[in-house]
């Protein structure tokens, strides 16, 4: 698959998955091994950046990029999109260090580049897709977030939050990365959106989530008011163009 597909990196964002980290990155290198890995690291004070450069030491395949403090998960991956994109890879993917995204399933969202997808995301909520030992409360907020963007963003897309998806390198120079802001799983709509907004392919495979078992969630109030306001201002920014299009259609 890599001949029709080119390099492969598998960025990795990091904050304090030291217990995590060599077994994702081990299944990975067995279900894609011609695929590299670069873990983006936050110096986390549990020595995750310490763990990633033994890995990178004995794998000449794993890279580490090392960056001071933690700045969120937005920041980590544009920092890493733009060392793979600097290193000439032609697919960069997203992928977290907590287990949830199954290495296992990566072979079938690169599938989906090489038949064409600008942007393929893991998704849970299209048919086929799950999510294994989430609590309610977490599905409700992720179904929630999904029908807020579809409504007030207009995307024709069911899981614009998932955090497991695969960009060619072509997209992510498209939709100018430099104008992010969001953190949280607000990047992985932003970054939805602009994908959309450029006109590019976005497909949906279907994926099975798992909550993470072991480490501590990142994910806390300030998150959710984040995605809440950011989608509201561009949804109200999108709106006349939205109309616009609608009546001329
Ligand atoms: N480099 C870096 N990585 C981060 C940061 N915040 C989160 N991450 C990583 O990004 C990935 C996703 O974060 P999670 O904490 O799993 O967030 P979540 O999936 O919304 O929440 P849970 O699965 O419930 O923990 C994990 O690999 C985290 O270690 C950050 O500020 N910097
Ligand atoms: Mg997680």
């Amino acid at each position: 698959m890599d001949s029709v597909l080119g390099r492969v990196l598998v960025v990795v964002p990091t904050y304090n998955e030291r217990d995590n980290l060599p077994g994702i990155v081990a299944r990975v290198r067995s279900a894609v091994p011609d695929a590299h890995v670069l873990v983006a690291d936050d110096n986390s004070p549990d020595g995750t950046g310490a763990v990633a450069d033994g890995l990178a030491e004995a794998d000449d395949h794993v890279h580490v990029l090392h960056r001071p403090g933690k700045q969120g998960l937005g920041a980590a991956y544009i920092a890493g999109f733009r060392w793979g994109l600097d290193e000439g890879y032609e697919v960069l993917v997203e992928m977290d260090a907590d287990g949830s995204h199954q290495p296992e399933e990566l072979p079938k969202l690169l599938q989906a580049v090489a038949d064409g997808a600008d942007l393929a995301i893991g998704s849970r909520w299209v048919p086929g897709g799950k999510v294994v030992n989430w609590p309610g409360r977490r599905e409700m907020l992720s179904r929630g977030a999904n029908m807020y963007s579809r409504m007030m963003l207009g995307l024709p897309v069911r899981d614009s939050t998932a955090g497991f998806r695969a960009y060619r390198a072509a997209t992510l120079r498209k939709i100018d990365l430099s104008g992010v802001e969001s953190q949280g799983y607000c990047f992985q709509i932003d970054l939805t959106l602009r994908t959309v907004r450029a006109g590019l392919r976005v497909a949906e495979v279907p994926i099975t989530f798992v909550d993470r078992t072991v480490g501590v969630s990142k994910m806390d109030r300030s998150v959710m008011t984040e995605a809440m306001w950011r989608i509201t201002r561009w949804g109200v920014a999108g709106a006349p163009q939205r109309f616009k299009r609608g009546r001329g259609a």
